[in-house]
């Protein structure tokens, strides 16, 4: 499965066409699904519902100063979740119920340069105008056994996994009505729903007994949290928030431990891809099965620290050049930052990233930012064309531009960024290694690895690269633009 580069015509997605009828479009269900998980998860983990009430405030008064009410649209919904899975039959099976949901898996993400035994993608809408609609994504780990260094952990990790099934009856038969009647009804999704939840809801009675779990953990955080339970927990929800240093520092006020700095991009005039930051995991009472596996002898207490809620602030999509770009001054920047203070890594990312362009025009004239085209209504002057040769075509679209007959919008970016992940990871397993991966773990997506190709193969279908996603909306856009301009010449 190494050709990665689906051309979007060809991808699954269930078009308009087929959502006439009396089921529910893809985007409403997902819609519903989120909504209903964030409930869950507020109900699972009070503190997110702080969280959520911090996050709407600085919202609300970011709204009240703002001059552009686009901004608001939809804001209550949260922007990402993220769960970690632990056998390839697991991921495919989440891969058909993110599929009902009108989510696919778009990126690569090789989480073992920062020393975590997964790798990752992202589930989430394709188009741009389901997009729009919700963006809600599912930021999803696999576990990579062959990184386990301990034999003992391995085994155990694997035959604990190959014991657990954390999809219920009814969800595998609702999976399959969906799938072979091409959608569900209102009462079929709302089974689905429920269902599917189920598989990432909070278990707190482990899967395990108090010394496996401690084997696990031993190896490594992360392995007990995935292999130990009987579901694959939401490990948080994250909204999005207007301004993300106003709602960190409204999140201290209140009292919650926070990671000690922002990920990502540090704050700039014209933001770009994508600023996090979280509570940390809560230390959270769990119970071990007892030693003999006997169901009848009392559970063991104990305790387990793996969901955390987190917030972020998400600019514009760049595109290879922009990501080359950003890929070398964060380096530049986390050169040996092991032993410096967060105040002192946030100088030198502010530092580092004066080099990178802050103006749109500057940003677009480099190419550095994908960007939608939008025609202004000011007709075209009658000496230029419409169909430019490929050659004139960049000097024509800038003379539109500054003509004022085109206009353009920053496409936003709606994937993950590897080392901010990795950053996310480590703040929250509470290992000894809470410092930073290092930076060069930022590997560049779809590169075709063979661990790539393992998770292609558990995911059955090709994974999306998403560049191609932000050029070929950036060019439709612009293709539309200049056939507008072309009809409204001719009438
Ligand atoms: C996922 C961490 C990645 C993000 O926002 O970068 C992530 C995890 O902790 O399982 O969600
Ligand atoms: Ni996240």
């Amino acid at each position: 499965m190494s050709s990665k580069v689906l051309p979007v015509q060809d991808l699954p997605q269930g078009g308009p066409e087929k959502h006439t009828n009396h089921f529910v479009h893809p985007d409403d269900l997902r819609t519903a699904f989120a909504l209903d998980m964030s409930r869950m998860y507020r109900d699972e983990v009070p503190l997110y519902g702080d969280l959520i009430r911090i996050v709407q405030g600085v919202n609300d008064q970011k709204f009240a100063q703002s001059i552009n009410s686009n901004t608001m649209d939809r804001l209550d919904l949260e922007r990402h979740g993220a769960i970690r899975l632990g056998k390839p039959t697991e991921l495919r099976t989440v891969s058909r119920i993110f599929g009902v949901l009108g989510m696919r898996p778009v990126g690569y993400y090789d989480l073992s340069a920062a020393g975590l035994p997964m790798h990752a993608t992202c589930f989430r809408p394709i188009a741009v105008s389901s997009l729009a609609k919700n963006p809600f994504r599912v930021f999803t780990t696999l576990l990579r056994p062959e990184l386990i260094r301990s034999k003992e952990a391995r085994d155990l990790a694997e035959r604990m996994l190959s014991r657990r099934t954390i999809f219920s009856p009814e969800l595998m038969r609702m999976l399959t009505t969906a799938e072979s009647q091409d959608g569900l009804d209102p009462q079929q999704a709302g089974v689905f729903i429920r269902e599917a939840l189920k598989t990432f809801s909070w278990a707190p009675t482990a899967a395990a007994t108090a010394e496996e779990y401690q084997i696990l953990k031993a190896q490594h955080p992360i392995l007990a949290d995935i292999a130990c339970f009987r579901t694959a927990h939401i490990n948080h929800l994250t909204p999005r928030t207007l301004d993300i240093t106003l709602s960190q520092e409204a999140m201290r006020r209140e009292g919650m431990a926070v990671k000690d700095r922002i990920e990502g991009p540090p704050a700039r005039k014209c933001p770009i891809l994508l600023r996090q930051t979280s509570f940390l995991a809560l230390e959270e009472a769990i119970k071990f099965i007892s030693n003999t596996r006997d169901e009848s002898m009392p559970l063991i207490q104990g305790s387990h620290k793996a969901r955390f809620g987190e917030i972020e602030e998400r600019g514009a999509a760049v595109t290879p050049a922009g990501r080359r770009l950003y890929d070398e001054l964060l380096s530049r920047a986390m050169e040996n930052a092991a032993e410096l203070s967060p105040e002192e890594v946030d100088e030198r990312m502010n530092s580092a990233f004066g080099s990178f362009p802050d103006s749109w025009d500057e940003l677009r004239a480099q190419g550095l930012v994908y960007y939608e085209y939008e025609c202004t209504g000011k007709p075209i002057p009658d000496d230029t064309t419409t169909t430019p040769r490929d050659a004139d075509r960049a000097a024509i679209i800038q003379q539109l531009l500054s003509e004022g007959v085109l206009r353009t919008k920053p496409i936003t970016y709606e994937d993950f960024l590897p080392f901010s992940a990795a950053g996310i990871f480590q703040s929250n397993l509470g290992t000894e290694s809470d410092k930073q991966p290092p930076a060069d773990s930022g590997l560049p997506v779809l590169q075709g690895s063979p661990a790539q190709d393992r998770l292609e193969r558990a995911l059955d279908m090709c994974i999306i690269d998403p560049d191609h996603l932000y050029a070929s909306a950036q060019e439709a856009s612009l293709e539309a633009c200049l056939r507008r301009l072309s009809a409204g010449r001719r009438t």
